[in-house]
């Protein structure tokens, strides 16, 4: 049996911002989230997103990256949202602009559902196509616990009319 300090999981995140210098945002994004949560090890291409939840707002870039790490999925959460501090988001509006948004869509096959905190499979990825179609570049084969179906499946049978364009 492996020791539990050893092992390591992987997530897949989500990263998106609308203000500022988006493309710069993102690869700090990265940088930080390989220092401090765990080694990057795919990326996607950006993809410019029209805004979704309240559309009168800039476009996104979007980019979705999968790191191994040696953290707990409440450990990764904490350090997704100090890095969104460090590059400057101030949380106002839930559906608002922002400089940058780390979400943690899938951690390995876990299933976590902490009311108000955490919910893992993220419980809207399969009906936005900001977050399929970025996540199934670098995870066609990845299966969703709970839904059964292949990140590349979900993708394509997706009903979601907002428009989502690979630079
Ligand atoms: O949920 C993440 C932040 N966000 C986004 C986003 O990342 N992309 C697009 N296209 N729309 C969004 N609305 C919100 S809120």
């Amino acid at each position: 049996m492996l020791n539990k300090a050893l092992e390591c999981s992987t997530a897949y995140l989500l990263l998106g911002g609308n203000l500022g210098n988006r493309e710069a945002n993102l690869q700090l994004a990265v940088a930080l989230l390989n220092e401090k949560v765990g080694e990057v090890v795919s990326v996607s291409g950006l993809y410019e997103t029209a805004a979704w939840g309240k559309t009168d707002q800039p476009a996104f870039l979007n980019q979705a990256v999968a790191l191994r790490t040696s953290l707990t999925a409440l450990e990764v959460l904490t350090q997704a949202l100090a890095i969104e501090q460090d590059l400057g988001r101030v949380r106002k509006d839930k559906w608002g602009e922002r400089l940058i948004d780390i979400d943690l869509i899938l951690f390995g096959d876990e299933i976590i559902d902490i009311p108000d905190k955490l919910q893992v499979p993220h419980p809207h990825m399969q009906n936005r196509r900001f977050v399929m179609e970025p996540l199934a570049e670098i995870a066609p084969e990845v299966v969703h616990p709970i839904l059964g179906q292949t990140m590349l499946s979900i993708s394509k049978h997706i009903n979601d009319p907002l428009t989502v364009k690979r630079l």
